[in-house]
């Protein structure tokens, strides 16, 4: 049997690969472990059956051999630790691509999470146009830092691992904003990591999804 995940049966990106399945199918196609997908709608996400599954209602979830898990990190990292491929060998090295995830969900992505929500959830808010700019000098201090830390390196520490995953999705969301531009090193990180095959084997079965195709 295959690990089964969810991923939305109508995704609102339209088959960018933005919402959080696309990290899940990443890691699994890294380690090349084949996994099934169960497509859910914005109502059955909502319904008991599901919430067993996740308690919040929503995607991404991972079933395995009687293992359920939610929440993308959780999901990459065990997915990390099962096979060979996404995470160093050597302890340290392991300990420190582990904390990448972590900083790419809690310190970068954060920003960017409250820069959709004040987008497209409170834009019509009369403070909607004061504090767009505060966020947009966060996200900006956190790219900065980033840019900082890169250098002229391919990946955040050494090889490609879960950590670079989680860290080009969470930037690739700033895509649409265009904010990425101003930083052409972060820029090229993020085209290196969706240059990737097994990136871009996850992207063209999320986005078959979308098309209604079968991925070749
Ligand atoms: N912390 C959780 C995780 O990392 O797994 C967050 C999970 C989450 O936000 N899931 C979203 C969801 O199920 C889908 S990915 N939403 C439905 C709901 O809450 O009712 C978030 C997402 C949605 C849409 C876009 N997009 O259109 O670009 C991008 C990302």
């Amino acid at each position: 049997m295959h690990p089964i995940i969810t991923a939305f049966e109508s995704s609102p990106d339209r088959g960018q690969g933005l919402a959080r399945d696309m990290r899940v199918r990443w890691a699994l196609e890294e380690v090349e472990q084949p996994y099934d997908v169960r497509l859910v709608s914005f109502r059955a996400m909502k319904e008991p059956a599901h919430r067993a599954l996740h308690p919040f209602g929503q995607i991404p979830t991972y079933e395995e051999d009687g293992l359920v898990l939610f929440e993308s990190g959780a999901i990459v990292l065990h997915v990390a630790q099962r096979h060979a491929g996404l995470l160093p060998e050597e302890p340290d090295a392991r300990a420190r691509a582990i904390a990448w995830m972590f900083a790419a969900l809690n310190t970068v992505e954060q920003p960017i999470l409250e820069l959709q929500v004040a987008k497209f959830q409170e834009g019509d808010k009369p403070w909607s146009a004061e504090r767009l700019p505060l966020i947009k000098d966060r996200i900006r201090a956190r790219l900065g830092e980033l840019s900082v830390r890169l250098g002229d390196a391919d990946w955040l520490d050494g090889t490609f691992s879960a950590g670079d995953l989680m860290m080009v999705h969470t930037l690739q969301r700033l895509k649409p904003s265009g904010m990425l531009d101003d930083y052409p090193d972060l820029a090229a990180y993020v085209a290196r990591g969706e240059a990737r095959p097994a990136y871009q084997r996850a992207f063209a079965a999320q986005l078959a999804v979308f098309t209604g195709q079968r991925p070749s």
